[in-house]
């Protein structure tokens, strides 16, 4: 039998290869483990990001807007499904996954616990979080775990339409009167800072972030991304006709990007651990609605059973 040695060694060689990595090949502990972590994560945050927005969906100022909101929050349930899968290819199991963020032990998205306070917070959303979303997911599309990459590509092309029905709505308050730019204007405040915590603590304090780029899981940093999102939205800003909170924010020539101002990271920390403003109500939230979906699980499974039950008796008379 190959030792560990060598088995890691022609691993690492694919990874540098860019082979993908797909579900039955051999893989280190710790890449299956750092995967199922971010994967599920992942999956978590587009369930949990169901959330502030299905707060506005009974609320969209138009009929229009109420079925594009609904449509939004319904593919980010695929986005869900499709990264749950993707992290059950490689041996965890969904119960295990739903009850690790049930408990509080596993992580989603920050951003998930601000409020949405306004209609238009539907915009900054759509703009801001979908917009940093897929900046970070466009890298991800690359990654090095086949069932993941093949996940993201078409999630990118779901999240680009969400980020330009964001844009679209900001775009139509911002023409609009007086106080429909006072509300886009405060929802752009509240969300510009929280949607740059996205992209992660920064590089230094990342701790995963050195081996998950050598096995290519990520391939761009924290800090390069939360770079390359500013670079791309400020411009947009600037269309919009909002400004941006940040007084630091200032186009340097030399380096050919924005400096901006230091990112409130014990108010991330906080968020993460628990505290923010909305932790408490979103878990209330899906621990609520998986309790009230289990008949939903139990229908489907007896369903199952009765379609294997008709499948086999026509086997044997056959
Ligand atoms: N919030 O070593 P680091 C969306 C944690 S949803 C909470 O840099 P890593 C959408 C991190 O997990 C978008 N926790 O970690 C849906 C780690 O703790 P653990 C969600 C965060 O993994 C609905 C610790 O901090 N996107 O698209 O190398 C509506 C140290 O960090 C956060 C993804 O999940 C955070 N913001 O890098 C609209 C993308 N940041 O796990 C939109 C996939 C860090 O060691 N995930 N932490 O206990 C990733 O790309 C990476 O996991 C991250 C972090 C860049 C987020």
């Amino acid at each position: 039998m190959e030792s560990n040695y060598n088995l890691e060694t022609r691993f690492q060689e694919r990874i540098d290869r860019e082979e993908k990595i797909e579900a039955r090949d051999w893989m280190p502990d710790k890449y299956r483990k750092t995967l199922i972590r971010q994967i599920s994560q992942h999956a978590h945050s587009e369930i949990v990001g169901m959330l502030p927005e299905g707060n506005w969906i009974t609320r969209a100022p138009t009929l229009r807007r109420k079925a594009a909101l609904l449509a939004k929050v319904q593919d980010e349930a695929g986005h869900g499904l499709y990264l749950y899968s993707a992290a059950e290819t490689l041996g965890a199991t969904r119960e295990q996954m739903i009850e690790d963020l049930h408990t509080g032990k596993a992580k989603y998205s920050s951003i998930f616990n601000y409020p949405t306070l306004a209609w238009a917070d539907m915009g900054a959303i759509g703009w801001l979080v979908d917009g940093a979303a897929i900046m970070n997911q466009v890298m991800l599309t690359r990654t090095s775990y086949g069932p993941y990459a093949r996940a993201m590509v078409r999630i990118c092309k779901e999240e680009s339409f969400h980020q330009r029905q964001g844009y679209e709505i900001l775009l139509t308050l911002c023409r609009g009167s007086e106080a429909q730019k006072a509300m886009a204007q405060d929802a752009v405040n509240r969300f510009w800072w929280p949607s740059l915590m996205m992209f992660g603590p920064s590089d230094k304090e990342s701790t995963n972030s050195a081996q998950s780029m050598k096995w290519k899981i990520k391939r761009k940093s924290n800090d390069e991304l939360r770079q390359q999102f500013i670079d791309a939205t400020v411009p947009q800003a600037e269309i919009l006709g909002v400004t941006l909170p940040d007084p630091e924010l200032k186009w340097d020539e030399e380096s050919q990007h924005y400096n901006f101002g230091e990112i409130d990271w014990d108010e991330f920390w906080r968020v993460v651990k628990g505290h923010g403003p909305c932790n408490e109500d979103r878990l209330k939230a899906r621990i609520s609605a998986h309790e009230k979906g289990a008949w939903v699980r139990e229908a489907a499974v007896a369903y199952a059973a009765k379609q294997k039950e008709i499948a086999d008796q026509k086997a044997i008379s056959a």
